[in-house]
């Protein structure tokens, strides 16, 4: 008897639970673009043409490592359009073949809507669908569940020394490498003059690639985002490279400029590897062997590799437990009630906020951000502006080719915009222009002045920072760590407070009517 393995655009991995225990000469594969998954967000164009080119580039491996595969392509004929579909009929017609099919594995996708899915469609067919773990991460689910119950506090530093010790990562005997966990008082640097990171290693599209990006053009040409120049690795060899490149250009510059931006220079020292680590084409695993192999070289400082290593090993394991703890209500949580509708230039970048015109058209040219970019220039103004966390997350889940929702929806819920009441972030990440302009060179061309404070001409983020803090006091004001920033509010006084709501209102009901601010 035969077993049906459905293989998702983001496991393409020749690692996957569900490849391991596939037996070539009887098992059937499948892979299939459907219309569901395209739109169920409107994916930006780029994330579309990265993921079908590299589904085309996988299933051609997976041929050629001999394995047998149905492939599915986006238009043709009679293609259901959603996955439930494509499984039903490969069914029908391996039954009609004389092929009876035992099992229909799957390795459990990344969200929860799709695992929802299969899990529904599992009761209404013959064969048993069973879902197996994803052990492409350094932390099953179980165990950070059963970490997560056994502190008082989960959050990320602690998680992520747990994760240190327990895989022997950057440790000497039971201490840190170097002597401390975190070395972000050496990162963190602003942008100096004259700084000229290197661009990412860039492909020049193949014929598979050229046929999906005309696709892409045809059937997905009302999506946001730019289809072109398309460079991105669509296969393993190039997003070896993709490391490769990372590690020994930008790496060591990755500590001390993390969290730098520069007009014109979107990727900076970061990795720009979340699309192939996240459709399976690169490990977390490897990704960290070469940093740290890049240490023991002296090839990468130490605060550089260990701060490359917290995002991956941290951060990216952490949010997807709290992602698979805190479903489906993390969907819904809405702290401090925010319900204003995105602004207009979210999607056209049309607006005089210097900043915020240089990350929202980097992101429609790149279907990328980095991280600062996306939590202190986006993010913040959506937090300051009140934004409902439904239709931020439904941006950030469209616009970017990294995006899952089991990473996508911490960064933005927990971290970007506090919905969560506090559980994954001890703060919000709320600032006022200062921070903006210390870290970038953006303000120098913005028609809004830094210096100012209040009036037409002031940057929005100055009296929209205060205005938050003034709208939340109930909810913040016990915060020990807001202590210093609301004892300075409040030694503002009461008229100053009056001019920043007046100021903050004046510009919100101009932002209502999408006015070009
Ligand atoms: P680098 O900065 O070079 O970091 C290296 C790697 O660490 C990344 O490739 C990524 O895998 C991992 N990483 C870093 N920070 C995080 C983090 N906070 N959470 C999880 N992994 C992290 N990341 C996504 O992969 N998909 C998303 O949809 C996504 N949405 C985000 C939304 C917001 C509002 C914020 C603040 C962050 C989001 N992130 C997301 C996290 C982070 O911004 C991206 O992983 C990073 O920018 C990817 O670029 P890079 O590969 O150059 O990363
Ligand atoms: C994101 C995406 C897109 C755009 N298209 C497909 C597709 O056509 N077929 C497929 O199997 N997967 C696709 N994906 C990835 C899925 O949306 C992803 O597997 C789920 O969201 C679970 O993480
Ligand atoms: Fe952004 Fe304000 Fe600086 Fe303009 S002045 S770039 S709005 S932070």
């Amino acid at each position: 008897m035969a077993n049906l393995i459905l293989i998702l655009g983001d496991q393409l991995s020749m690692e996957l639970a569900s490849l391991k225990a596939a037996r070539k000469t009887s098992d059937h594969l499948l892979m299939a673009e459907v219309h569901e998954e395209a739109t169920y967000v409107k994916h930006h164009k780029k994330k579309i043409a990265f993921l079908f080119s590299a589904m085309r580039h996988h299933a051609e491996a997976l041929r050629d490592a001999g394995y047998k595969l149905d492939y599915v392509n986006y238009n043709d004929n009679g293609n259901t359009g959603s996955l439930t579909g494509e499984i039903k009929s490969t069914l029908k017609r391996l039954a009609a073949e004389g092929t009876t099919i035992n099992k229909v594995i799957i390795t459990s996708p990344g969200e929860y809507r799709l695992k929802k899915k299969l899990q529904a469609l599992g009761k209404s067919i013959t064969p048993t669908l069973e879902l197996l773990n994803d052990d492409r991460f350094f932390c099953s689910l179980n165990e950070f569940n059963e970490w997560e119950a056994s502190v008082k506090s989960p959050r990320m530093e602690d998680f992520y020394r747990h994760m240190r010790k327990r895989h022997n990562i950057l440790m000497k005997g039971d201490k840190p490498e170097g002597g401390e966990w975190n070395y972000d008082s050496k990162n963190r640097k602003p942008p100096k003059s004259g700084l000229n990171p290197p661009a990412p290693h860039q492909i020049t599209p193949d014929k598979i690639t050229s046929e999906v990006l005309s696709l892409v053009a045809a059937e997905f040409g009302d999506h946001f985002g730019e289809l072109k120049p398309f460079t991105l690795a669509v296969t393993r060899e190039d997003a070896l490279k993709a490391l490769t490149h990372f590690i020994e250009k930008r790496l060591p510059n990755f500590g001390d400029y993390q969290d730098a931006m520069i007009e014109g220079q979107p990727f900076m020292y970061h990795a720009h590897l979340s699309f192939y680590l996240n459709c399976g084409l690169l490990s977390p695993r490897e990704i960290i062997t070469q940093a740290i192999k890049a240490y023991e070289t002296d090839s990468a400082p130490l605060n550089a590799v260990e701060g490359f290593i917290r995002q991956i090993l941290g951060w990216r394991e952490y949010v997807r437990g709290v992602y698979w703890l805190k479903m489906p209500d993390y969907k819904n949580e809405n702290f401090f009630k925010a319900s204003r509708a995105l602004p207009d230039f979210f999607w056209s970048a049309k607006t005089q906020m210097n900043c915020l015109k240089q990350c929202i058209s980097e992101t429609s040219q790149n279907a990328y951000a980095h991280h600062i970019q996306r939590l202190m220039v986006i993010g913040n103004f959506a937090l300051l502006a009140d934004v409902s966390p439904d239709e931020v997350n439904n941006w950030y889940m469209l616009v970017y080719a990294d995006a899952y929702e089991w990473v996508e929806l911490p960064n933005v819920t927990g971290m970007c915009l506090y919905a969560d009441g506090g559980y994954l972030a001890t703060k919000p990440y709320a600032a006022s222009g200062a921070y903006i302009n210390r870290m970038s060179n953006y303000c120098k061309a913005c028609s809004y002045k830094i210096s100012k404070k209040s009036g037409e001409e002031a940057c929005p983020f100055n009296y929209l920072y205060w205005a938050f803090l003034i709208r939340n006091k109930k909810k913040l004001r016990g915060n020990h760590r807001l202590n210093m920033v609301y004892s300075n509010l409040e030694k503002q006084g009461k008229d100053r407070q009056t001019e920043i709501i007046n100021d903050a209102n004046a510009f919100l009901k101009k932002l209502d009517k999408n006015e070009y601010l």
